[in-house]
């Protein structure tokens, strides 16, 4: 090899290196159990898609960014100064032009067409049957949670309620309705890389099938005011069984509540108290 040729062949070993590295890396860790180091786990069927969507997009332009680098460093040193030498007065190449563009148009209208029938199957149609529906109703910096009850009507009394906390059951399809009660927020849990806004005057939907248990963030993924980096939630996700043992726990609790309130309220004989307003009336009269 000529002595010339070292830098130019130190940048392409360089570069080389690096993108080798890069896709070790990558590759031994994206199949170990769901996990690679760069994602929370895979937890909702909707996942894998998203993922594998991600690494597309991701290999293809990582490639584009090499093949970018070695054309730059080969075109510097091959066009590098040298005495005597008179710089071209080449402005353009229609042919070279056409053919990137036209590479680059095929790939984009590729990926489009790919993507939207990923999104399409995972967003398109609500599910009509879900096993278990839970409204979400977000405001200024927390998430209300609202479970039917026994009854299977939202609104009523026998709702089960709880703020910043929702429990689910692994394995079946659940349907969260999404109805913003002051500005913009999104519902996001980054375990199901799923994300859906919640828009004040309409609602919204975010539906999966969570695949693994544990504990996983609601994060809020739009900027909703001075509290929006706190306004986080935890998605419990339990065995189905468990599941059922929790939610009939909680029916059962609220219905002591409710008798609890309707022993409270005072028989109709009682003399109720006199008014605020009753009370200046007669002591102006006195
Ligand atoms: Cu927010």
């Amino acid at each position: 090899m000529n002595r010339s040729d070292f830098p130019l062949f130190r940048a392409l070993l360089f570069t080389g290196g690096l993108w080798v590295a890069a896709s070790a890396t990558l590759l031994a860790q994206s199949d170990t159990a769901g996990f690679n180091w760069w994602f929370p786990p895979q937890s909702a069927t909707a996942a894998g898609e998203i993922d594998a969507e991600f690494m597309l997009i991701f290999w293809i332009t990582a490639g584009a960014f090499v093949a970018v680098v070695i054309a730059l460093a080969a075109v510097l040193w091959r066009f590098r100064y040298r005495e005597g030498r008179d710089p071209s007065p080449v402005a353009s190449n229609v042919r070279l032009e056409v053919i990137w563009g036209g590479i680059l148009l095929t790939i984009l209208i590729a990926l489009a067409i790919n993507s939207q029938s990923v999104w399409g199957g995972l967003k398109g149609a609500k599910p009509q049957n879900p096993d278990l529906v839970v409204e979400v109703r977000p405001r200024q910096f927390q998430w209300d949670i609202r479970y039917s009850g026994r009854d299977n009507l939202f609104g009523t009394p026998d709702d089960i309620t709880a703020i910043n906390q929702i429990s689910v059951p692994v394995g079946k399809q659940v349907l969260i309705r999404l109805k913003a009660q002051d500005v913009i927020h999104s519902f996001f849990v980054p375990e199901f890389r799923m994300k859906q806004d919640a828009v004040p005057g309409m609602e919204t939907n975010f539906w999966f099938r969570a695949t693994r248990l544990g504990k996983m963030e609601i994060a809020c993924a739009e900027l909703c005011g001075l509290g929006h980096g706190v306004m986080r939630g935890i998605i419990t996700v339990m065995p189905a069984d468990s599941f059922q043992t929790w939610y009939s726990k909680k029916m059962e609790e609220k219905q002591k509540q409710q008798r609890g309130k309707v022993a409270a309220i005072p028989p109709p004989e009682t003399t109720p108290a006199p008014t605020a307003a009753a009370k200046l009336q007669n002591g102006r009269g006195g």
